[in-house]
């Protein structure tokens, strides 16, 4: 078992985490770390309680520490799991890798350095590579791993087995993004019952950007951001778990509807390695009313993109919908199986 710890463990995305490691068959949950107003308390009465699901009482227990690499609770541990702001994570992070422990991050922070590998297992995990340069130029022992913003996970699993066997030209997709991923601040904004907020600060960007070096090639010593381009447009609606994206694809070989059914459904590309956290990435539904976040979020235990509505465009060459579950595929799910596929096959 590897030891491990979580970084800005009592929000929304730490808690995640926990749920996610605390009966874990490689990580043994050892720190539980927070802002100083929470350290010091034990975990129950220093996390705000949002989530539904429920945490193991012995967690529960846990002191939380503050998020100092040096603190004496993080001697034996190898990984940490970060949910911290991206303000912190700039600073903090690197200070862990410094200290030789290996950083699974969800911040947003560290995602675009041309070193630090951006990694959705199933699209682009020979970008693990950039570790070794990361290391070389930053003199760290430990290492800093990125997954990307949620909207751009659901968007980038969906398109890879397009890309791969049509090619890309031009994608445009529209969010419609759950509450919980703005977090704490996110629930008071359940205020948005009967109502769309049409802005979401920084997504469009991180979607259309985060997006092109992900299906980008590893050359060797950097990454070639893919040649097309993204559109995005997302927007706030008052669904508490589960991201809902309207993509539109422009192919560069012709594809019908039929085509881009066959070639999801088969993607499937880790279903050999046993990752503990890997469900199928994509569930093709049938239904025309189908996915919904309420009935199909937790789909492959919220691992697996639902994708439906799978129709031809007249001015792209195919659109549909896809739903995620967006803090679990989305953040902790996504960090948990880059350091679950990294363990396996990198370390
Ligand atoms: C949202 N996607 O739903 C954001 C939350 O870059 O990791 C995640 C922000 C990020 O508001």
């Amino acid at each position: 078992m590897i030891k491990v710890g979580v970084l800005g463990a009592t929000g929304m995305v730490g808690q995640r985490f926990i749920q996610m490691l605390a009966d874990h068959p490689m990580f043994e949950l050892e720190v539980l770390a927070a802002s100083p107003r929470s350290a010091g308390k034990k975990y129950k009465d220093a996390a705000y309680w949002y989530q539904a699901e429920p945490i193991p009482e012995e967690i529960g227990e846990m002191v939380v520490v503050p998020t100092d690499p040096r603190h004496e609770a993080f001697k034996d541990v190898d990984i940490v799991f970060s949910a911290l702001p991206a303000d912190l994570a700039r600073e903090i992070e690197p200070a862990f890798a410094k200290e030789g422990k290996l950083v699974f991050s969800n911040a947003s922070a560290m995602r675009m350095e041309k070193d630090v590998p951006l990694i959705v297992p199933e699209v682009n995990e020979e970008h693990f590579k950039l570790i070794e340069i990361q290391r070389e130029n930053r003199k760290w022992d430990g290492a800093i791993v990125t997954n990307p913003n949620c909207s751009t996970i659901c968007l980038v699993i969906t398109l890879k087995p397009i890309l791969d066997k049509f090619g890309i030209e031009a994608v445009n997709v529209t969010t419609l993004q759950a509450v919980s991923g703005a977090g704490y601040d996110g629930v008071p904004s359940m205020a948005i019952i009967d109502n769309v907020i049409p802005y979401i600060k920084n997504e469009e960007e991180k979607m259309q950007t985060e997006s092109l070096k992900i299906l980008g090639e590893f050359d060797g010593s950097e990454v070639k951001f893919a040649d097309f381009k993204v559109g995005a447009s997302c927007n706030r609606i008052c669904v508490i778990d589960g991201h809902v994206e309207s993509i539109f694809v422009k192919t560069k070989e012709p594809a019908e509807p039929e085509d881009i059914k066959e070639v999801m459904d088969k993607f499937d590309p880790l279903k050999d390695l046993d990752l503990p956290t890997y469900a199928k990435p994509i569930v093709v539904k049938e239904e025309p009313d189908r996915p919904q976040p309420r009935l199909d979020r937790n789909e492959g235990n919220g691992m697996s993109i639902v994708v439906g509505r799978i129709r031809k465009d007249p001015i792209f060459t195919v659109k549909y919908t896809a739903l995620e579950h967006n803090t679990i595929r989305g953040a902790a799910g996504a960090s948990v199986l880059n350091a679950e596929l990294f363990v396996k096959k990198y370390l």
